[in-house]
């Protein structure tokens, strides 16, 4: 992450699905535009990403903080800060949908995310016979599930690039910059970290 920009409001958006949906893939192929071997995250992978909108710059920031159990116990402090919820799930894996699925419901019911706008992004769409972005909605009752709140679904591959770039633009559209006292960028991910590391510790 660089220095640009680290004096800007931060609106924080979390990434999460399923071990294996592909979001530390996802993240780094936004970001970078290349692929990077992942391994099964531990702790968390951040991203910066500037976005101007109503005439206001600030930080989009990423949050992929991993699927391990003892991760979940810190999830309702992310929540807390976060903007939008982008749900990333693996439309090759059929027989994990209904757990995916589960977990979607499970996150929506945060009592810290409520009315929070939310992104599905049906990934591995380079795969043959993966579920199409219809298909998900349907088998996930998504329009019933995310009820008032603001929501797509977008199909992608996170191997190719392929729908990341509008996938960022309607995050973009879908949420509300962060007002000028909002934290900065730089302190809030220090900060983020730094209770982490302490929360963790202390297990
Ligand atoms: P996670 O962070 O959600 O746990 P990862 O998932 O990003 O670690 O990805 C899990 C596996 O799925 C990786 O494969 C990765 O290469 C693969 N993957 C991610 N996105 C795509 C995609 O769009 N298409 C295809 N075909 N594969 C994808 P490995 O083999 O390294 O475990
Ligand atoms: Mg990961």
């Amino acid at each position: 992450m660089g220095q640009r920009g680290s004096t800007q409001p931060e609106a924080r958006v979390l990434l999460l699905g399923l071990d294996n949906a592909g979001k530390s893939t996802l993240l780094y192929k936004m970001k970078h535009n290349r692929l990077v071997g992942t391994v099964p995250t531990i702790g968390f992978n951040v991203e910066m990403f500037d976005v101007k909108k109503k005439k206001k710059n600030f930080a989009l920031t990423v949050w992929d903080v991993g699927g391990q159990t003892e991760m979940r116990r810190h999830w309702p402090t992310f929540h807390q800060d976060t903007v939008a919820v982008v749900f990333v799930v693996d439309a090759a894996d059929r027989d994990r949908a209904a757990e995916a699925k589960r977990e979607l419901e499970n996150t929506l019911t945060s009592e810290q995310l409520r009315g929070r706008p939310l992104a599905v992004l049906a990934n591995k769409q380079d795969v043959d016979g993966s579920m199409t972005v219809t298909e998900i909605i349907d088998s996930f009752h998504l329009r019933k599930t995310c009820g008032d709140r603001d929501w797509f679904a977008q199909p992608c591959s996170a191997s190719t690039g392929f729908g990341l770039e509008e996938a960022l633009k309607r995050i973009g559209h879908m949420i509300k910059p962060p007002t000028e006292s909002a934290p900065n960028v730089k302190e809030n991910i220090r900060d983020t970290m730094n209770y982490i590391k302490f929360k963790s510790v202390r297990r």
